[in-house]
């Protein structure tokens, strides 16, 4: 079933639930922001003081980073682009079987995005509910010229506790650290007792993020490069929307092109970013 919610400040999202998950949607953004197979708790962590406001990314789920992730080189310009607080329609939807529902959601250039980025070109994002998430993320270009993206599926998870888990699968990459800009080698499995903001590259493995009693499994296709973000507790405070505790809880992993995993997308041509998102109780 999926049906058109409307919180009371005109806030649009699309609950969609079957036999194996429940989902929601934003239509700004199209922004999941809930996701739970009904073997498991919620994957996707959602912020307390998360604010459903027009113009404003909600702080958790699957915000979309495009067409560039991080700062554009115009620091004037939203952090990780426009298209998570840009209005999207529904432009198809179908109930496949009892266990499965897939949506697209998709955007267009308009006279404003054009001011921010000046080039024409179709955003859509598939989603396809049932045991597992998948969303796949093309960028066409319209505009006669070629531009390049950098982009992300920015994915909060929820997690028990962050001194409880660890991921597996980046152990022979390198990354870049945003937070002491240099680039570094990765050996063994990651785990938190400090801020985290890394770039990885070179992604050739699926990720794992190993908690007590569950474990998410992230498959990416069409991306090279992963994102791995917990704030700790001093940027945790100064975070919009996010209590400071909420480090403790979420970790992001975020299937991306960046750094030298952007994409160059030649007129009338696509790239899609996909991720395959499962869960396994241990
Ligand atoms: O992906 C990690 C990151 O770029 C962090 O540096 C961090 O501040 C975060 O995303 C959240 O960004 P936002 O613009 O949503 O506050």
């Amino acid at each position: 079933m999926i049906n058109l919610q409307k919180l009371k400040n005109g806030f649009e999202y699309l609950d969609i639930s079957n036999k194996s998950a429940h989902a929601k949607i934003a239509l700004q953004g199209a922004h999941i922001f809930h996701y739970a197979p009904h073997n498991s708790d919620p994957l996707l962590w959602l912020s307390q003081a998360s604010d459903f406001e027009l113009g404003k990314a909600i702080r958790g789920g699957v915000p979309i980073c495009w067409p560039w992730f991080g700062m554009s080189e115009n620091p004037e310009l939203p952090q990780h682009g426009f298209a998570r607080t840009s209005m999207w329609q529904l432009s198809a939807s179908s109930e496949i079987d009892a266990h499965t529902t897939e949506l697209t959601l998709t955007l267009k250039h308009s006279k404003s995005s054009l001011k921010l980025w000046p080039y024409r070109f179709e955003l859509s994002l598939h989603v396809r509910v049932s045991d597992t998430l998948t969303m796949e993320l093309k960028t066409t270009n319209l505009d006669e010229k070629p531009f390049k993206i950098t982009q992300a599926l920015h994915s909060y998870f929820q997690i028990s506790d962050i001194s409880h888990v660890h991921i597996e699968g980046l152990g022979k990459s390198s990354y870049f650290d945003a937070l002491t800009q240099e680039q570094y080698q990765q050996n063994g499995d990651i785990e938190f007792y400090q801020e985290v903001d890394r770039i990885y590259q070179g992604i050739k493995h699926e990720i794992r993020l190993v908690d007590i009693k569950r474990q998410i499994v992230i498959k990416n296709e069409g991306s090279s490069s992963a994102v791995v973000w917990n704030p700790w507790i001093e940027k945790c405070a100064r975070m919009s929307a996010m209590n400071n505790d909420a480090y403790r809880t979420m970790v992001c992993i975020e299937s991306a092109n960046a750094l030298e995993d952007a994409k160059a997308i030649a007129p009338l041509q696509s790239h899609t970013l996909k991720a395959y998102i499962e869960v396994t109780n241990l």
